[in-house]
């Protein structure tokens, strides 16, 4: 199976990282195509970052169609619902996979993530997911996401006392990280840690494999079915969503 996996941001050695550790874990039968998008924030970091990435990733998605699954790399899964209504691929956000992960191998975890102002936007996916009674609490380093760019020792040792403070102060049995440039640090945490430490990008993997082992696929009834065709007007035009030989298909459409 081929897994395309994208980095909403578009910094390119974050996907690197990212991509690293999914072939890691990858069965040997499965393809990894890391992808960066190619228009949009460097980081994400906020509710504006988070909107504008959606159409970089929207882009991926338009432009190659027919990978068996898609995986959103970045805890914000922006864009999650509206990249599983243009698909019938199974699309995993990271932060869902992570979390959905957590609750397999523990009942509470906290979660480890960047800015304090990108916290909010994790805990309302806690909720969103419903995971509220098994997230203890969602924890700020304060480290932008670009000093997870490139491996430090200041970057290691700042996320570890995070998770350990985690683990003193919240009572929580496993911990989650908050951002995909964390997936380089698994070899770091977890001989550190008493409590499995676990990263989105790495599970999001397994369960798309999971999913397309089953043959499972997103549902094309009901509100993830294609976007109904109309005119978008405007700069964003090219995005209209159009009728395709009876069948929605707007990422075939607008790709060609
Ligand atoms: C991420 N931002 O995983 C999120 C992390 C965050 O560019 N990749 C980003 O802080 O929300």
């Amino acid at each position: 199976m081929r897994i395309k996996l994208i980095n909403p941001n578009t910094t390119a050695a974050m996907t690197r990282s990212m991509e690293a550790a999914a072939v890691e874990v990858a069965a040997p039968s499965t393809v990894i195509e890391a992808v960066t998008a190619r228009s949009g924030p460097v980081s994400i970091e906020g509710h504006y970052d988070e909107a504008i990435s959606v159409l970089g990733l929207i882009d991926e998605i338009r432009a190659d169609p027919d990978a068996d699954a898609y995986i959103i790399a970045c805890f914000g899964d922006p864009g999650l619902l509206a990249a599983r209504e243009l698909t019938a691929a199974p699309v995993i956000g990271i932060a869902e996979a992570a979390m959905h992960a957590a609750t397999f191998v523990s009942t509470s975890f906290s979660i480890v993530t960047t800015l304090d102002r990108t916290r909010i936007i994790s805990e309302a996916l806690v909720r969103n997911y419903g995971m509220a009674a098994a997230c203890r609490r969602v924890r700020a380093t304060d480290l932008p996401v670009l000093d997870l760019e490139e491996p430090s020792d200041m970057v290691n040792q700042t996320v570890l006392a995070e998770c350990r403070r985690a683990l003193a102060e919240d009572h929580c049995d496993s911990i989650v990280l908050g951002c995909a440039g964390m997936a380089g640090l698994l070899d770091y945490l977890r001989p550190r840690l008493p409590v499995p430490v676990i990263d989105g990008v790495t599970v999001a993997v397994k369960f798309a494999e999971a999913l397309v082992g089953t043959g499972l696929r997103t549902s094309k009834h009901g509100d993830l079915a294609y976007p109904l065709p109309k005119p978008y007007g405007g700069k964003l035009a090219a995005y209209a969503p159009l009728l395709y030989g009876g069948e929605e298909r707007p990422e075939i459409d607008a790709a060609r």
